[in-house]
């Protein structure tokens, strides 16, 4: 296959919504089709010895949501997909936003009885301002929801993007048919058994077709044809160019949990999602197509592997080809460092990978120098846009109480402050030594004392800190850093790179403390 080719069939994707509106069961169940998993995990039936892939996490198996997020590689119908299974809760939004930067495209879900839901509202703003095209599906259609001509709407006005249905529901919840395909003009229909068989589509004419009426009960059938002949009155016409500005949303309907028309959906969005897209540098623009090597690391985890215990980073690769083995530019320490430790990803399992191409996510073990946000490139030295981070909002300090484990839990802190879900400071006017996690929600600390305990042995203690409200990196001369002018409700306190914080009780004292300190900036986040 020609270098062209490679990166022309690259399909690089991220699932985002709302928690629970299926990102993982889909997932699970676009996986089935990549041939990637036999029986996909359900994330429903967490007692069984089958498992979402996705959810590889201890506490996320645990509790059935997505804590971080996940990359999958398959293929499928000729391309190369990979997949970022993204968690929904706010608390972990920050990994979600970065995972966003790796994707060239968006599958927007919303479960048909909520709608657009608060951290929709959030992640959608984020890819208009990025101008990722977005492919929006309606889940969960086996369950009685809203009526699918409002959340059109809805989407349309929340969003001020447009909307063109690709597919459409036959009756809801109990009465759920199953969908019409307004492009290829098929029925599918959706039997309800066990395992939510469903049969064969069935081509039709049009809408009109006696073949259509047969398949459902009256009212229904009147319904949808009403529908339809509403839809192409007053619906717009696809247009792929719009879609690709992020200015109109194609529209599907389905049920992931019964696999229903998920298939169909994979098979048109493929055909729909862009290819690798250009990337932002201090350069220019970096070309997918550029026979140079380039690309950023988005995402470190610990521990996937408990058999490994190791770190990986994960590349998004960004043009050129990738081999195992290479020498490439790490410009943020000037050095050349040797890539030779490089997967193929597939939720916590990896294989080797030799090759990559623009688009690609590898994991990359055993370059412990990586950081979120670095760019490694073969040519002139660049750097791809900074990866946002977040003023953490929530404080509370972790104590080991056992003196004989206390290697494994800065090992164990290190690690995971490493990953950027949480920071870690220290107080500076104590002489204890606790760390103090710093986060953007208080889940995070869980995650954190669960993850100490089930990956490093080391039972924790936490002291919630919540009369701090907001931490602020002073930065300025060093003159004036030495003559800050403390208040009472601010604690001096230093990252683990030594830089000064300040941990600031309210709004008002953060005011305060700003006047106070003319030739100081008080930054949000380090950088
Ligand atoms: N009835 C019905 N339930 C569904 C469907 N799809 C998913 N669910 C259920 O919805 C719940 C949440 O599903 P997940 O796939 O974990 O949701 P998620 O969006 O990944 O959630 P987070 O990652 O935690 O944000 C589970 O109990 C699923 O079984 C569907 O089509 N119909
Ligand atoms: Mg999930």
């Amino acid at each position: 296959m020609s270098f062209e080719t490679q990166v022309k069939t690259r399909r690089t994707f991220a699932i985002i919504s709302h928690p629970d509106a299926g990102k993982t069961t889909l997932t699970e169940k676009l996986l089935l089709y990549g041939g990637a998993v036999n029986l996909a995990g359900s994330v429903a039936a967490k007692k069984q010895q089958r498992q979402a892939t996705s959810d590889w996490m201890a506490l996320e198996r645990q509790r059935g949501i997505s804590i971080t997020s996940t990359v999958l590689n398959f293929e499928y119908n000729g391309f190369h997909i990979n997949l970022l299974d993204t968690p929904g809760h706010q608390d972990f939004s920050e990994d979600t936003y970065r995972t966003l930067m790796a994707a060239d495209s968006v599958i927007m879900l919303l479960d048909n009885a909520k709608g657009v839901e608060t951290q929709t509202k959030k992640l959608y703003q984020v890819c208009k301002r990025r101008g990722i095209p977005v492919v929006t599906f309606i889940n969960k259609l086996d369950r009685p929801g809203r009526e699918p001509l409002e959340l059109l709407d809805e989407v349309e006005q929340l969003f001020g993007i447009r909307t063109c249905a690709f597919n459409w529901p036959v009756g809801m919840g109990d009465t759920f048919k199953g969908v019409y395909d307004r492009r290829e003009k098929k029925l599918h229909t959706f039997e309800r058994t066990d395992h939510g068989k469903y049969k064969a589509p069935v081509s039709v004419a049009d809408v009109h077709d006696p073949a259509v009426k047969a398949q459902m009960p009256e009212y229904t059938y009147n319904q949808l044809v009403e529908e339809i002949e509403i839809l192409d009155m007053a619906g717009e016409e696809f247009s792929h160019e719009l879609y690709l500005e992020g200015k109109m949303t194609p529209v599907f309907f389905g049920s992931a949990a019964n696999n229903f028309g998920v298939e169909l959906f994979l098979a048109q969005f493929l055909q729909l999602a862009p290819e690798p897209s250009h990337r932002k540098a201090n350069n220019g623009e970096v070309d997918p197509a550029s026979p140079t090597f380039s690309g950023f690391i988005f995402k470190i985890q610990a521990n996937m592997d408990p058999q490994h215990r190791d770190r990986i980073a994960f590349m998004r690769v960004c043009s050129g080809q990738f081999s195992r083995d290479m020498q490439v530019k790490h410009p943020r320490s000037g050095k050349m460092i040797r890539l030779s430790h490089s997967h193929r990803l597939f939720g916590q399992d990896r294989e080797t990978v030799n090759e990559a191409y623009a688009g690609d996510i590898v994991g990359l073990s055993s370059n412990d120098q990586f950081a979120i946000g670095d760019t490694l490139c073969n040519g002139p030295a660049f750097e791809f846009e900074p990866i946002p981070s977040f003023a953490p909002e929530c404080f509370a300090m972790l104590r080991n109480p056992n003196p004989s484990k206390y290697k494994q839990f800065q090992k164990g802190i290190d690690q995971l402050r490493q990953e950027g879900a949480i920071q870690v400071m220290y107080f500076q006017d104590s002489g204890q030594r606790n760390p103090i996690l710093a986060a953007v929600g208080r889940l995070q600390f869980e995650v954190v004392q669960f993850r100490l305990l089930s990956e490093y042995g080391v039972d924790t203690q936490l002291e919630n800190l919540g009369e701090y409200t907001h931490a602020r990196w002073l930065v300025g001369d060093q003159d004036a850093l030495d003559k800050v002018e403390w208040i009472v409700n601010a604690r001096k306190a230093e990252d683990a790179d030594g830089r000064i914080v300040a941990l600031i009780k309210g709004e008002w004292a953060l005011n305060y403390m700003m006047e106070k300190n003319p030739h100081i900036r008080f930054q949000d986040t380090p950088y």
